[in-house]
């Protein structure tokens, strides 16, 4: 399982949140609907290089490790607060070590032209994952259609 050499492949992903405010609070007294999400980008599918995500919620959340392993790497949830989420990404490849990230739930829009809350707030972030000489069986991951 040798590295190629000279090779160079990456990985634009978009991960992030989206948070709808809920018609009535809830009796828990959560206020907001939201998804926390990893995906391709233009609709690539990842699962042909991804093996699992694991999403740390905050603690005030039932298992608040949370493993998505298919399609779609999202986890839904009802709460009141925003809180940093811990998103680890496993790669199909045992000999490729995984990589973590933090997002921002934001459950508030930032600008007071969205106040009254009609359109879901958005958080996303773009990023590229960049495989240095992979080894060959990562290789053959990565550039699977
Ligand atoms: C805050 N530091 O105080 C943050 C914590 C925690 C959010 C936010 C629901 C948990 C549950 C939930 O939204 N927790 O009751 O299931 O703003």
């Amino acid at each position: 399982n040798k590295r190629l050499r000279n090779v160079t492949i990456v990985k634009p992903i978009i991960y992030g949140s989206y948070a709808v405010p809920l018609q009535k609070k809830l009796e828990n007294g959560h206020t907001h609907r939201w998804t926390v999400f990893v995906r391709g980008v233009n609709g690539e599918d990842i699962s042909t290089y991804i093996k699992k995500v694991v999403f740390r919620l905050h603690e005030s959340f039932e298992n608040p490790n949370r493993v998505v392993d298919s399609f779609p790497y999202e986890v839904s949830e009802t709460g009141w607060g925003e809180f940093e989420i811990l998103i680890k990404l496993y790669f199909q490849d045992p000999s490729e070590k995984h990589i973590s990230f933090f997002h921002q739930l934001q459950l508030y829009p930032k600008d007071d032209t969205n106040l009254q809350g009609k359109k879901p707030v958005l958080s996303d972030h773009y990023d590229e994952l960049v495989f240095h000489e992979p080894v060959q069986s990562m290789h053959k991951f990565l550039t699977t259609p």
